[in-house]
């Protein structure tokens, strides 16, 4: 018998909230943490998180203030439920996978198998058996060399790295696969900000965003757009208070009034808990899905003619003459764009985004913030880069309070493809690799994560190894996805907790357990520290301070340091021993081949660590031109045929990406189920619906294919006319793997088109 079971699917309905993060925040963190594990491990984990010598929050990647600025209790209710979450004290030992056959195991819900807790010992299903059994360390790296070892060629193995793993592990297994013979590195980025990596690398030629938390607390006008940060980001919001208390402004976009943009209650000040919290936005644009190429394509013509009323006066012509190239051709494309469809387009009125434009008008300095509601457009890369010309257009780019934000999600995911983690890296790493360990890398661009699912449903891939995420959740398209992941030979996760990925398995499979970021790491040569890069490219040291969940378990560098040696032999001279025993030795390397890390060890052991060079805040633009770019992006309008609605697939509170820990989405007034799909009431009337309604979603694809999830219920909401949301990863099987964004490939997550059927019983 499991401890826990499937909550029961039990809809109940309050209205959306309009603030965020108070007082009941922090009691609801406390109680998931206490169902997980004791007070004393409560007390020790919530200590450390965020703390110049704790551990770094697993949860999402926004920044820690300087340490001397940090609270005692510098995290949030998320970050909290995130961390105890992996530091639970429930085990999943070998007789569970007795008990359990991998078949019953693939109908628990995602809930279910994250509740068993952690994850203990390696494990194997070899071909045709039912169930999992145990497998020594040894044995588990001779299972996977072997496999390595007969396939025709590199290229048919995939290494997915999702951005929870760190810097050191990540700089080893990309080494690895490179040594190894294969760029086919796909990750959890290609779903995520691949569009921002696209957009910005085009405009700025950095893939990274260009600001600081300095920059936020003190900018005049902040633009949040397609982002939830009272959810997804919860620090972001005290940081927003401090820009609205410095007397900054707040425009936020979405197609939800999203809590978190309305109002904050800080829970660490008085002021928060007792109070009326603080108004975030001054202005909320209720926008239809997609409509924000069309938005800032509006706010661009508007810049442009207030110049030619009041000429030397709008825009930062200086900037623009040494800074930038294409400017003319932009202007002439930008003058051109028709009203009606602005307006269509977005869904907003002309007043209000003239309002937007006086705010604009009247500000010194503009961030951009954006996350998901863009990047998994299919337009997302365009609409980037629309946001660059914006931010060019008045010089925003490279002082104090200005800058692009791209707000990255994992923990780590900006560091891992710092450390070389990306399917196509520059030459220019792969020859500073090669020349540091003495190999050849291959130069052939590696697959992305769509196109690693194209190469295993259709043979060419048979190998697959998973590094700290659930590919088979987190990917489009579940039920293509999850043939292509049977048909492989072997299927391999080095991960904390059970997850979908462990019950989609290849002939042979492995589960490789390891330590998490709470757990303390000790080595030949002592304890060691692991590091990451946060969203705003600040490297810090991260050190765990718990007992681990099992003495079997090895730590990520150790699992992909024993599998490289075992695979690659003497085939290339790298000193994968030493690196296990001691992580000092693998930054020494980090140092010589990746640029900005010099010193990277003694720099890192400052409190607080360090910020990587941003060349675009000294002028300096890494394009073929050595410019920024203006670009001319064709006038888009996301448009679903009569009778569907465009339909994004979210994330609830109560949830971290594929996994989620309660049924609950507390801002957004749902409890106690997940299978919903919120939409408007003019819409629901318009389709014949009503609230409460059960209906199957069909996705419709343009090669006519259908696609659907059964028994949806339907709640009326204030999503934005022509809209649908409905939570991720259950409505994965939507995406069609094709329907991706133009350039990036990212998965179109938050534009499915979609019916709503009747349920037939
Ligand atoms: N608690 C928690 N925190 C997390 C995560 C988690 O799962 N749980 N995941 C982490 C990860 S990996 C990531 S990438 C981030 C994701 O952070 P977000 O991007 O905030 O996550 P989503 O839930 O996907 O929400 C997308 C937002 O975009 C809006 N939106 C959708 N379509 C459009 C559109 O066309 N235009 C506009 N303007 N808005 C739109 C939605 O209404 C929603 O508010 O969060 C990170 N933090
Ligand atoms: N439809 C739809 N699909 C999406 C999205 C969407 O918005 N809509 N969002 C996309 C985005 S933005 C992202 S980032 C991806 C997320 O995709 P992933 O990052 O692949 O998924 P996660 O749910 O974060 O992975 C959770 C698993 O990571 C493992 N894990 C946790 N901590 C550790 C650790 O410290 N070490 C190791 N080795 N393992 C660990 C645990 O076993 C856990 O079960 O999903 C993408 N997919
Ligand atoms: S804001 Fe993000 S990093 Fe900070 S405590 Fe919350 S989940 Fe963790
Ligand atoms: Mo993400």
């Amino acid at each position: 018998m499991s401890i826990i079971e499937d909550p029961i699917d039990d809809l109940s309905v309050t209205p959306p909230k309009t603030w965020a993060t108070g007082l009941p925040a922090v009691t609801h963190a406390l109680q998931y943490s206490l169902e997980q594990t004791s007070v004393r491990r409560t007390a020790l984990t919530l200590l450390n998180i965020n703390q110049a010598k704790g551990f770094d929050c697993p949860g999402c990647a926004w920044p820690e203030p300087a340490p001397g600025k940090r609270h005692m209790n510098e995290y949030c209710e998320n970050g909290a439920k995130h961390v105890n979450d992996e530091a639970t004290s429930r085990r999943i030992t070998r007789d569970f996978f007795k008990q359990h056959s991998i078949a019953e195991l693939d109908t628990k819900s995602d809930y279910w198998l994250n509740q068993q807790g952690r994850l203990t010992e390696p494990m194997v299903k070899w071909p045709g058996a039912t169930h999992y059994e145990p497998i020594s360390w040894d044995d588990a790296f001779d299972v996977l060399a072997k496999e390595l070892h007969h396939l025709a060629n590199p290229d048919e193995a995939m290494f997915y790295v999702s951005g929870r793993l760190n810097n050191e592990a990540a700089f080893l297994l990309q080494l690895f696969a490179r040594a190894f013979g294969t760029n086919n590195l796909p990750d959890c980025s290609n779903m995520c900000h691949e569009s921002s990596g696209s957009g910005l690398g085009e405009s700025l030629g950095i893939g990274k965003g260009s600001v600081n938390l300095d920059d936020i607390h003190n900018s005049d006008l902040i633009f949040v757009v397609g982002q939830n940060p009272g959810t997804n980001h919860p620090r972001m919001l005290s940081a927003l208070e401090e820009t609205k208390l410095n007397g900054g402004q707040v425009v936020a976009v979405n197609t939800l009034p999203e809590a978190g943009l309305l109002r904050f209650k800080h829970p660490q000040k008085a002021r928060g808990v007792i109070g009326q919290g603080t108004p975030i936005a001054d202005q909320f644009l209720h926008i239809r899905a997609g409509g924000d190429l069309a938005l800032f394509q509006a706010l661009n013509q508007l810049l442009l003619e207030a110049e030619d009323a009041a000429p030397g006066t709008v825009l930062d012509r200086k900037f623009i003459e040494s800074d930038t190239i294409g400017f003319e051709e932009f202007a002439e494309h930008t003058r051109k764009h028709n009203w009606d469809d602005i307006l269509e387009a977005t869904g907003l009125t002309r007043a209000e985004i003239e309002e937007v434009h006086q705010r604009v008008m009247n500000a010194k300095s503009v961030i951009v913030c954006w996350a998901m509601g863009i990047t998994q457009q299919k337009h997302g890369v365009p609409s980037i880069r629309e946001i660059c010309n914006f931010l060019m257009l008045r010089g925003n780019l490279g002082k104090p309070g200005a800058g692009v934000c791209p707000v990255r999600g994992h923990s780590n995911v900006q560091g891992d493809r710092t450390m070389g983690v990306w399917e196509k890296m520059s030459q220019a790493f792969l020859d500073s690799l090669g020349k540091e360990f003495g190999f050849t890398p291959p130069s052939h661009h590696g697959l992305d994560a769509v196109d690693s699912i194209r190469a295993m449903r259709d043979g060419k891939a048979h190998f697959f190894l998973g590094v700290a995420g659930n590919f088979a959740r987190a990917t489009p398209d579940s039920d293509v996805t999850e043939a292509a992941l049977r048909k492989c030979r072997l299927t391999a996760q080095i991960s904390t907790k059970l997850n979908r990925s462990h019950t989609v398995c290849g002939d042979t499979a492995l589960i490789l357990p390891t330590l998490g970021r709470s757990d303390r790491d000790i080595q030949e040569s002592g304890e060691q520290f692991i590091t990451v890069e946060d969203s705003m490219s600040e490297v810090h040291a991260s050190r765990g301070r718990l007992h681990p969940a099992s003495p079997h378990l090895l730590s990520e560098v150790a699992i992909i340091s024993r599998m490289a040696r075992r695979a690659l032999g003497d085939k290339v001279d790298i000193p994968w021993e030493e690196f296990e025993r001691n992580y000092d030795t693998i930054r020494d390397r980090i140092a010589r081949v990746i640029p900005g890390f010099d010193d990277f060890n003694a720099r890192v052991k400052q409190p607080g660590g360090f910020v990587l060079p941003n060349p675009v805040n000294s002028g300096v633009y890494p394009t073929p031109s050595g410019k920024a770019v203006f670009t001319a992006n064709d006038f888009v309008k996301l448009e679903a045929p009569k009778g569907h609605l465009v339909l994004q697939t979210l994330r609830s509170h109560d949830q971290w990406n594929t996994i989620w820990y309660a049924p609950n989405d507390r801002y957004r007034g749902i409890h106690n189920a997940r299978r919903v799909v919120m939409v408007n009431p003019d819409d629901l009337a318009e389709l014949g619906l009503k609230d409460r309604d059960t209906v199957d979603l069909v996705s419709v694809w343009t090669d006519g294919s259908e696609r659907r999830a059964e028994g949806f219920t339907v709640v009326a909401y204030p999503a934005s006319r022509g809209s649908a949301a409905a939570y991720y990863p259950e409505t994965n099987v939507l995406v069609p793997l094709d329907s991706v964004a133009d350039i990036s490939n990212c998965p179109t997550s938050k534009g499915v088109i979609v019916r709503l059927e009747p349920t037939t019983e």
